[in-house]
């Protein structure tokens, strides 16, 4: 960040829209966010640095992202990314050649997944009182399974028996600090409650682990009320009980399971927010909306942008504009209201037309 004649604080964005639909919310969320900016009388303004990393990028070069990106992005406020994925290259290519290569090198263990009912929204779940529900999902984001230990054996040899292992990777540090992250976020919130999720009844080495790290950092926050539930319980639990759920903390794997099915619950993953921090400020942390790149619709002007434009939010109260920040949520949630929504909402608005209602609340 800099600032001009001690006023104007300048924040540099490295945008990364990358694929399929990410390149239609990502385009929603700098008109967004240079509005708020154009409102803030000249208090901040943003640098954005766009990068055409992605599977068209792949399609050129062979590679997502160049072999120095990370050290071209390394110095930005923050990163602001769209979706990773693209029919003509394999998913677990592209995936790790971008996505996961950029939060893994910049050590953003915290992926933070708030589940937000927002009024007007039809949720599955059909209670009257939908809208006062609101949990989040904290996945530990550095380790466990998408650690990317393992390997193929005998692949020369397909249809005769090919082996192929995936080792999940829990360490003692990278499950303390996450739980650690857990407890302060919720001593910050109503509900004071942190539930922890594993399958450690039957992976029974490192998710034991996390257990026990567990209990040992619940003792540190007393006025936390804490739980310890099986993944396929805490499952059920989204459907049946959402009330009792405030900050859910899970491992990679089930975490980015357990954060689809509640943003689905919340009406649609097009809605759904996140936030991958580095907590230390080391490196530099990135936002995006939860969902892909939705090959099926891009293009056509379909998508929903609220849940890169929830992301936007949080990335403003990281750079520390927490008024801009609920001033933009206020905003997506009087979109919400009017109705000014996309077909996965049960609407007839374009992407256009929902960001130029976000726009309009804003101005
Ligand atoms: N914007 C999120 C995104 O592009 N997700 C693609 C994906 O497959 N992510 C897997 C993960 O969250 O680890």
């Amino acid at each position: 960040m800099t600032t001009r004649d001690n006023e104007t604080k300048t924040f540099t964005i490295a945008a990364i829209p990358a694929d399929g639909v990410g390149q239609e919310v990502v385009a929603a969320g700098r008109q967004v966010l240079d509005t708020l900016a154009d409102v803030s009388g000249g208090a901040f303004n943003f640098d954005w640095r766009e990068y055409d990393w992605g599977s068209d990028y792949y399609a050129q070069h062979g590679v997502m992202m160049p072999e120095d990106g990370p050290d071209q992005v390394k110095d930005a406020d923050a990163i602001y990314f769209g979706a990773v994925g693209w029919p003509t290259v394999p998913d677990h290519v592209s995936l790790w050649g971008l996505r996961l290569r950029l939060c893994q090198g910049f050590d953003q263990w915290a992926n933070i997944r708030p589940v937000n009912f927002l009024p007007g929204i039809q949720s599955p779940l059909r209670r009257a009182d939908d809208t006062h529900l609101d949990w989040v999902v904290v996945r530990e984001n550095s380790e466990g399974e998408y650690a990317g230990f393992g390997g193929r054996n005998f692949s020369g040899r397909p249809g005769q028996g090919q082996v192929a292992t995936q080792s999940a990777v829990f360490t003692e540090v990278g499950c303390e600090r996450i739980l650690r992250f857990a407890f302060e976020l919720a001593q910050t919130r109503p509900g004071k409650k942190v539930s922890s999720v594993t399958k450690s009844n039957a992976q029974q080495y490192g998710m034991v682990l996390w257990d026990e790290v567990f209990d040992r950092v619940a003792a540190d926050y007393p006025d936390v009320e804490t739980e310890s539930v099986l993944v396929d319980a805490m499952s059920a639990k989204f459907i049946l009980h959402p009330e009792d759920l405030d900050v859910v903390v899970a491992s990679n794997l089930n975490a980015d399971i357990l954060s689809d099915l509640g943003s689905a619950l919340a009406g649609s993953l097009g809605l759904a927010a996140s936030a991958n921090l580095n907590p230390e400020r080391r490196y530099p942390s990135m936002f995006e909306p939860v969902h892909g790149s939705a090959p099926d619709i891009a293009g056509q002007g379909l998508c929903n942008p609220l849940g890169a434009l929830g992301s936007a939010a949080l990335m403003l109260d990281h750079l520390g504009l927490p008024d801009e920040a609920k001033r933009l949520q206020l905003a997506i949630e009087d979109t919400c209201r009017r109705r000014v929504l996309t077909p996965d909402v049960g609407g007839a608005a374009t992407t256009v037309d929902v960001t130029k209602s976000v726009i309009d609340a804003l101005a």
